[in-house]
């Protein structure tokens, strides 16, 4: 237990931050939503990525404290940029299975909310695959509640999971989040990105490549009718500052 009264420590001491990584439109190019990356920003080790962290936090139940400092931060950044009258775009938070666990994570989200006072049509959470596989049972009433709240849904790290589909009728998301594992190879390894492109438009939902880093990957995502992506091509995960500046312009 002497890891979880570090991790608080460093929450107290303001050593958890997020950058986020620009979203965008394939057709237009531009910028139409953000998501949030924590880092830890630790005194002896420098900046440590969330890989490195985030399952000792889950196994440890700090990711329940340190998941809602997530969101009240992504919140609290919203409503900064809205007050500057900077665009505010969709960000998406990366939620963990084990933060439904949790029998109050429902109203602390709608608290924050109207704590903060932004919108929920900002929100996205991304859930991956595997959560939803292992988790089924708490998940799907509180994703329920968050979409009927207005929070739009992505299942991250599509393709990953040993899932059979039957779980897509069982969880009414919005979005599937390519991997980037079928995202790597294109456009001469085309054919899982293919399928599930297709799959996601034959379902309604919008579908988001991940790990975009060349212009042919781009080209052909284009074509085969994905909506949007993220990647090195068009940006890292900045800090807010950044993130600013891009979207002003
Ligand atoms: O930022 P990348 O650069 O290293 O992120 C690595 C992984 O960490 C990603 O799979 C992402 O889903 C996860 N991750 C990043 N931020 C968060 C967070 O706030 N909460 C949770 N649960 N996972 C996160
Ligand atoms: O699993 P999740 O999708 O939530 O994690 C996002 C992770 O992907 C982060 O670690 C982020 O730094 C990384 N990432 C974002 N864009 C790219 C990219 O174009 N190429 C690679 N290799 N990694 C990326
Ligand atoms: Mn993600
Ligand atoms: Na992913």
């Amino acid at each position: 237990l002497l890891l979880k009264s570090q991790f608080e420590q460093a929450l107290a001491d303001r050593q958890f931050y997020l950058e986020y990584q620009p979203r965008v439109d394939l057709e237009s190019g531009g910028i139409i939503g953000l998501e949030a990356l924590i880092r830890w920003k630790h005194p002896t080790e420098g900046i440590v990525a969330p890989g490195e962290f985030i399952t000792l936090a889950e196994e440890i139940g700090f990711i329940i404290p340190l998941g809602e400092w997530v969101i009240r931060e992504v919140c609290s950044q919203m409503k900064h940029w809205q007050e500057q009258g900077i665009p505010a775009v969709r960000t998406s938070i990366n939620v963990s299975a084990k933060q439904f666990n949790k029998a109050s994570f429902v109203d602390k989200v709608q608290d924050i909310l109207n704590e903060i006072g932004i919108g929920p049509s900002l929100l996205e959470f991304e859930i991956t695959e595997s959560a939803l596989m292992g988790h089924a049972k708490p998940i799907i009433d509180d994703l329920k509640v968050f979409k009927d709240m207005g929070i739009f849904l992505s299942i991250d790290d599509f393709g990953t999971g040993y899932s059979s589909l039957q779980y897509l009728k069982l969880f009414d998301v919005d979005a599937l989040k390519i991997d980037r594992a079928f995202i790597k190879d294109l456009p001469r390894d085309k054919l899982l990105a293919k399928m599930i492109i297709s799959l996601a438009r034959k379902l309604r939902l919008q579908v988001i490549a991940e790990g975009v880093e060349t212009s042919a990957q781009h080209a052909w995502l284009l074509n085969s009718g994905c909506h949007e992506a993220q990647g090195f091509l068009y940006s890292k995960a900045l800090p807010a500052s950044d993130i600013e500046y891009l979207l002003k312009a």
